[in-house]
């Protein structure tokens, strides 16, 4: 007698075989033993225990969906990446995320956002992963690790600690024009609709005739910039911690589909080396009297995902997905993120990531790889090695073999970017104070820095960062120093 009723269909276990039961074990009489060939109860606890895969080790918090990115001016003068020439249309999937939280965190905690893009194109995926804030708080890969720590937990008690934070950011002045950014508005988006993503890298763009440029994009918010203030998002953080992920899926599913316009900036190679700022230097922006903004298409999600873990939870983005007509920069930061995503992946959802629904390209893949675990998509190459005389594929050097790079050359050191003229940790982070926050904005600021110092931070720490404000703005930093007595 099985539980189903006429109306839905009958349940199965993992092998397809019709079940007995979903609400008794099998058992000698009503008060029984249970019997070990209840195998049915066996699997259901047994897949019970092994749901979880290690969540995300930063932006575990996210949130995502599909849609459809569609070019809407001529780019191709820059670059001959397929998704980017005219008239093309291209599905994709986004998502977004906080950064420090874990899974269960709330998500209206301040921090940056995670704006990751995966292009479906014809050359296979192109991920453009970035955040809501066009710099970051390093510019050498070497320091993320230890960033990331001073925002999590504290190894003895387990919980978080603005000391931890601000004695890092302190102490790294390169910090001071993202950590300006944090502290505004940008810090705690109204939803993941009304914040812009950005590249925040320099990337390389090549043009069909191989001249090279590099780019920063801006993917712009059709729904307006909008924030959450302090209160308010520390008031959800305690009523509903899902509000942002809750926001995205009931407007898609509502047909409110979001959408954004995709900017770049475009430098002429030659410039870079002897431009104001490094252009590689991941913590500064290029103004935009320098290098406009030049759109390029825009993206619309529309499609809610079917199954949160199957496309969400397991989505791998990676920076090196990056397809002809696209390259990386000397951006130390890219650089070394072109290793973590792949690593990451490997780590936390198995050697053959690429074949999950969200990460399987749409065109065609003719790799070598092969085997290794839950792998279900034969090679379909032929020969197991290459080369071979059975047809297998070959890299077609003519066509892709440019390598997207740069000449480079010099003795191995470990050391800083040299400086350009105006290079500085505060120069750029003073001029967003003054030029383009408002009083209001400006008011809300010094609130949020001196409402965070209140919250823990010890006096040393406290005073270093009256002084790091204060280069960034000598009138930001006494405002905060008058709110701790004078500082
Ligand atoms: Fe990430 N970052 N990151 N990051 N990052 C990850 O990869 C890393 C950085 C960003 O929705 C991880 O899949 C290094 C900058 C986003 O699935 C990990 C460095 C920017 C996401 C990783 C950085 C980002 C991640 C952890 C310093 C904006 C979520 C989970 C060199 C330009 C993507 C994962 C998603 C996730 C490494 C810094 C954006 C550990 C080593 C800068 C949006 O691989």
């Amino acid at each position: 007698m099985t539980d189903a009723s006429p109306k839905v269909p009958f349940t199965t276990n993992n092998a397809g075989i019709p079940v007995e039961s979903d609400e008794h074990s099998l058992t000698v009489g009503d008060t029984g033993p249970i019997l070990l060939q209840d195998h049915y109860l066996i699997e259901k606890m047994a897949q019970f225990n092994r749901e979880r895969v290690p969540e995300r080790v930063v932006h575990a918090k996210g949130s995502g969906a599909y849609g459809v990115f569609e070019v809407t001016n001529d780019v191709s003068q820059f670059t001959k990446a397929d998704l980017f020439q005219p008239g093309k249309r291209t599905e994709m999937l986004a998502r977004f995320s906080t950064v420090a939280g874990e899974q269960g965190s709330p998500d209206t905690w301040r921090d940056p956002r995670g704006f990751a893009l995966k292009f479906y194109t014809e050359q296979g995926n192109y991920d453009l992963v970035g955040n809501n804030t066009p710099v970051f708080f390093v510019r050498d890969p070497i320091k993320f690790q230890d960033f990331i720590r001073s925002q999590k937990r504290r190894p003895d008690s387990g919980v978080r600690d603005h000391d931890m934070q601000w004695d890092f950011w302190t102490l790294s002045p390169e910090s001071a024009h993202m950590v300006t950014w944090l502290m505004g508005d940008r810090g705690i988006p109204k939803t993941y609709r009304h914040m812009n993503g950005y590249s925040s890298h320099t990337y390389m763009w090549i043009n069909g005739g191989g001249e090279r440029f590099w780019v920063k994009y801006h993917m712009k918010t059709d729904q307006g910039i909008d924030h959450l203030t302090q209160a308010d998002a520390d008031a959800l953080a305690g009523t509903d911690g899902d509000v942002h992920r809750r926001d995205l899926y009931d407007s898609i599913a509502s047909g409110n589909a979001p959408s954004w316009t995709m900017n770049v900036q475009v430098m002429p190679f030659e410039d870079a080396p002897d431009y104001r700022f490094n252009p590689f230097d991941l913590t500064k922006v290029w103004p935009h009297g320098d290098y406009p903004l030049i759109e390029v298409g825009r993206m619309t999600l529309n499609k809610n995902p079917e199954d949160f873990f199957v496309h969400i939870e397991q989505a791998a983005f990676e920076p090196s997905n990056m397809v002809p007509g696209i390259g990386p920069s000397p951006d130390k930061m890219l650089l070394g993120r072109l290793f973590s995503y792949p690593d990451t992946h490997r780590y936390r959802i198995g050697p053959n990531y690429a074949q999950l629904p969200p990460n399987r390209p749409h065109s065609r893949v003719s790799s070598y790889a092969k085997d290794g675990p839950m792998r279900y998509e034969p090679a379909h190459v032929g020969a197991v090695y290459a080369p071979n005389s059975y047809g297998g594929p070959a890299a077609d050097v003519e066509r892709y073999g440019d390598p997207a790079g740069w000449a480079t050359a010099g003795e191995m050191v470990r050391e800083a970017y040299k400086l350009h003229r105006e290079d500085d940790d505060f120069g750029q982070a003073g001029t967003q104070v003054r030029q383009v926050l408002d009083d209001a904005a400006r008011d809300r600021l010094v609130s949020n820095i001196s409402g965070h110092l209140a919250d823990g931070v010890s006096r040393p720490v406290l005073n270093r960062a009256i002084q790091y404000w204060r280069n960034v703005d000598k009138t930001l930093g006494d405002r905060v120093a008058a709110k701790f007595n004078g500082g």
